[in-house]
């Protein structure tokens, strides 16, 4: 296989991290938001046991913050997404899907609700600030868009709960699945979620403070070590199996939240208002005809760079969106979107890469 190099520059933005994790011997990157986000230390499968076992700091600066502060700063947040944040609270994170006027998705952020007027949308990869400020400047919002220098990091693992008792006290352990709260390391403050883009379990460092960030860093590196700590980034593997879904990659604007087993971030009965959300009425009530679903397929390796067709004989079933070998279940394990006459998962499934043909079958997400 051919190797490239990625070309760095001040568009292509590093992180408070870059030195580290490149001392910690990085191979490869890709980009997010602008910016470098990690994707491998050498091995994937290597790391994607030691996430299931150990703990992991990972460098994920890339999921950027757009900050909306101001008096109409809840009603610009509930404009851009289907989920009814109405009832939202000051300290809690919510996944919430961002839709197009046609209920197309655009983004699947976490949004962290700071303060009653101050909210943060962390974001996957697309310019979700140009759209808050089309949206904040056409209706004449009452509101403050940026996007501050928050850099995440994140520990993520078993241990990582051990780990971080260590370094920053006991009462980070009360911290539940998807609050934050603030916490101090060496009198510097920091914003700290019980989230992360895996399912083994961890938190989030929102770094507002770089030399603070790189401190609490190394601190983790020298406390973790009797926790066996490795620097890692989000593994693809663990991630489709645990049907973690990535903007761009498993959906886009041409599938709306339905599609994407969204159902319970969506809200069409409520008076909320919201973008899209005529189309999403429409959408519910004709019912949706594909749906993202999980494969498994024979094969030992796979990249998967452009959707690739699935056929039954001549017929397309779907097309897969991400896929990776899993050395698990020893196939490889993929995000496909599935047309509903194959919703069934009867339906033995092939792959053609070149000339070669694969087998595989359909099932539920997650895989495991
Ligand atoms: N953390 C933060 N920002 C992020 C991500 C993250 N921005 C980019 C990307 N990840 C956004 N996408 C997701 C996808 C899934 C989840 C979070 C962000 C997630 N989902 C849980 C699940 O599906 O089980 C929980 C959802 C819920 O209970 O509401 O965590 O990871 N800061």
């Amino acid at each position: 296989m051919k190797k490239f190099y990625i070309a760095k520059s001040r568009r292509l933005r590093s992180t408070p991290f870059t030195s580290r994790i490149e001392n910690h011997g990085v191979t490869a990157y890709t980009t997010y938001n602008h910016m470098l986000l990690p994707a491998s230390f050498g091995n994937l499968e290597k790391e994607y046991f030691h996430l299931k076992e150990h703990v992991q700091v990972w460098d994920v600066a890339a999921e950027r913050q757009v900050q909306i502060a101001g008096k109409d700063s809840t009603k610009l947040v509930q404009l851009m997404t289907c989920r009814n944040l109405s009832k939202a609270k000051v300290g809690r994170c919510y996944y919430a899907p961002i839709i197009d006027e046609q209920g197309g998705m655009l983004n699947d952020p976490v949004a962290l609700k700071l303060a009653e007027d101050k909210w943060w949308l962390s974001l996957a990869d697309s310019d979700i600030g140009l759209y808050a400020k089309g949206i904040a400047s056409g209706l004449s919002l009452q509101v403050e868009v940026s996007e501050p220098d928050v850099n995440i990091m994140a520990v993520q693992g078993p241990k990582s709960f051990k780990l971080m008792e260590k370094v920053l006290g006991k009462k980070i352990t009360e911290l539940k699945f998807f609050g934050f709260d603030y916490y101090t390391f060496k009198g510097n403050k920091f914003l700290i979620a019980r989230s992360g883009w895996s399912k083994q379990g961890g938190y989030e460092v929102y770094v507002e403070n770089r030399k603070a960030g790189q401190m609490l860093y190394d601190e983790l590196f020298s406390a973790g070590k009797e926790f066996n700590v490795e620097p890692g980034c989000p593994n693809l593997i663990e991630r489709i199996e645990s049907a973690l879904l990535s903007a761009g990659n498993d959906f886009d604007s041409g599938d709306n939240p339905y599609e994407c087993g969204f159902d319970k971030y969506i809200d069409t009965n409520s008076d909320i208002n919201y973008l899209g959300k005529k189309a999403l009425i429409k959408i519910s009530k004709e019912g949706i005809n594909k749906k993202l679903m999980g494969v498994l397929i024979d094969m030992d390796k796979i990249e998967v760079t452009e959707s690739v067709p699935l056929y039954e004989n001549k017929n397309i079933v779907g097309d897969l969106r991400s896929a990776a070998y899993s050395p698990n279940l020893k196939k490889v394990v993929g995000i496909a979107m599935i047309k509903k006459e194959y919703w069934d998962k009867k339906t033995p499934i092939e792959l053609k890469i070149g000339d070669k043909k694969s087998k595989g079958t359909i099932c539920d997400l997650p895989i495991v």
